[in-house]
């Protein structure tokens, strides 16, 4: 392991040992940096992790000349399941390059018109379920009802899979398996050196095999499925056909399989929780609601159903801001490593040898002076297009940095955004379990339990939306 020593006095070493990390290893961090600063060495067992929340280390870290993406203990654990797919592959693996210029141009924006569909059509799943619990008065549980979204958009719009998730009451069990391969990759974090871990071990081997069972049942139905019909337009025709742009190569199966792991990870759970703590911050703050609400109503008016086009989702300003303000609050995936190209000196005094990492702690990097002094405050306006340009670029780094960022960044974004659009222009959100944020940890962050319940908005809430700033006519529940 890649040991942090060396560093000068002035970086606190934590040691956890006693505790160990818990199950909220990422908020123990986050509390560690409050109290001891934004540089911190924390020791577990003896091994050491350099977190670094500082807006000028961090500017550092993302020159792609003197560091690169690091794949550190945590991916290491992930790429039992995932290999060498696109998240988890090492920088010099082949396979992430080729996969990387073969994928690339599906999630360029203009891509995003093809899944424009798709997205729409899970969306009214969603929609439909919540209907049905509004009418019946029940809450409806946020996380879960949008990860059964994400999942389903991701397995249709990628690989043309339905996992019919709102067809079931319990989540889809690849889903259930996944989130369990998740945790293992976690917790093994924790493991106190000598421990018996077989059993656990054994588990998460069932699980990683029922995954790429899944996946090699999706591949094959597409396989036998499309004899002689034209190719869908998605990712997983891409992988079965495309060749890389300069050398003619193709993915092999075994990565095409890694690859749609990979995608099924990383396209869902990240994106279900940003639109899970996005709807916490709306239900809890009615002012900003009222504002998504009438740019909302001011495009679709007091239309139902309405049928947002792709162009209607790039006017959404302001509920992307809500989103982005949701993801620096809680980025969720927030954490990534670095590792140093060449010995170097980060900021100038903590010695880093080649191959050694500092992980950035992006809710904390999101919390730094730079975000003002009230960094706690929910506050969309942090996002208007002046306040941006005022900032540095790297005080907001949701979806990594580099070359290694997030590459469905754009996918994700047009999913939220529509979705959160559709949900504030159909229904008033009750906040009736008072509830209080408790951020659920599986490697990707969660507002754990968050309830609302619904009800219809009507032609007058949409027609008479307050001007902004005005007192609430609507909050009542
Ligand atoms: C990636 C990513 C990242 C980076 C990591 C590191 O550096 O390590 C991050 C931070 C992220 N990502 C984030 C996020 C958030 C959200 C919401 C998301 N993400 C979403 C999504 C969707 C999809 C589909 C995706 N995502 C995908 C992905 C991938 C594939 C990756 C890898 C890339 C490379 O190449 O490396 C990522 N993502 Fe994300």
């Amino acid at each position: 392991d890649p040991s942090a020593t060396g560093t000068p006095d002035d970086v606190p070493v934590v040691d956890i040992s006693a505790t160990g990390p818990g199950r909220t290893p990422l908020q123990q961090v986050m509390e560690l940096m409050r109290r001891h600063g934004p540089v911190i060495v924390r020791r577990l067992h003896g091994r050491e992790t350099l977190f670094v929340s500082d807006l000028d280390l961090v500017t550092e870290l993302a020159d792609e000349r003197r560091f690169a993406k690091a794949v550190g203990p945590a991916l290491e654990n992930v790429r039992e399941f995932a290999a060498d797919g696109l998240f988890t592959a090492y920088n010099d693996e082949p396979n992430w390059a080729r996969a990387h210029d073969i994928l690339m141009p599906a999630f360029a924006l203009g891509s995003m018109r093809t899944y424009h569909p798709v997205m729409l059509r899970v969306a009214r799943r969603l929609i439909g379920a919540w209907d049905r619990a509004a009418r019946d008065g029940r809450p409806v549980d946020v996380p879960d009802d949008m990860t059964r979204m994400t999942l389903d958009t991701i397995g249709l719009a990628g690989f043309g899979y339905d996992f019919g998730s709102f067809e079931r009451d319990e989540p889809h069990p690849f889903v259930e398996a996944m989130v369990r391969c998740l945790e293992w990759s976690m917790t093994r974090l924790s493991r106190v050196p000598g421990g018996d871990h077989a059993a656990a071990d054994a588990a998460f081997r069932t699980d990683a095999d029922y995954l790429a069972q899944v996946v090699d049942e999706v591949i094959a139905a597409r396989v036998d499925g499309n004899a002689g019909e034209s190719e869908p337009e998605d990712l997983l025709a891409l992988m079965l056909t495309a060749t890389h742009p300069a050398d003619g190569t193709a993915l092999d199966t075994a990565n095409i399989r890694n690859q749609v792991i990979t995608f099924l990870i990383a396209g869902h759970e990240t994106t279900s929780g940003a639109m899970s703590f996005a709807l916490y911050y709306l239900a809890k703050h009615p002012a900003v609601l009222q504002l998504v609400q009438r740019e909302v109503d001011a495009l679709w008016g007091d239309t139902v159903d309405p049928e947002p086009t792709f162009d209607d989702i790039g006017r959404l300003t302001c509920t992307r801001q809500v989103l982005n303000e949701a993801l620096r609050l809680w980025p969720t995936a927030a954490a990534f490593s670095r590792e140093a190209r060449e010995d170097t000196l980060l900021g100038g005094r903590i010695p880093l040898r080649a191959g050694q990492t500092a992980t950035v702690v992006a809710p904390m990097l999101h919390r730094q002076s730079v975000w003002g002094d009230n960094p706690e405050l929910f506050d969309p306006s942090r996002f208007t297009p002046e306040a941006e340009a005022a900032r540095s670029a790297h005080a907001f780094k949701p979806f990594g940095t580099g070359e290694r960022a997030c590459i469905g960044r754009q996918f994700a974004l047009h999913e939220a955004i529509m979705l959160l659009a559709l949900l504030v222009h159909r229904y008033r959100l009750h906040d009736h379990a008072d509830y209080a944020l408790s951020v659920k940890e599986t490697l990707t962050l969660k507002p754990d339990g968050l309830t609302l319940t619904l009800s219809p908005r009507t032609a007058a809430d949409r027609s008479h939306t307050p001007l902004p700033g005005a007192t609430q006519a609507h909050t009542e529940a």
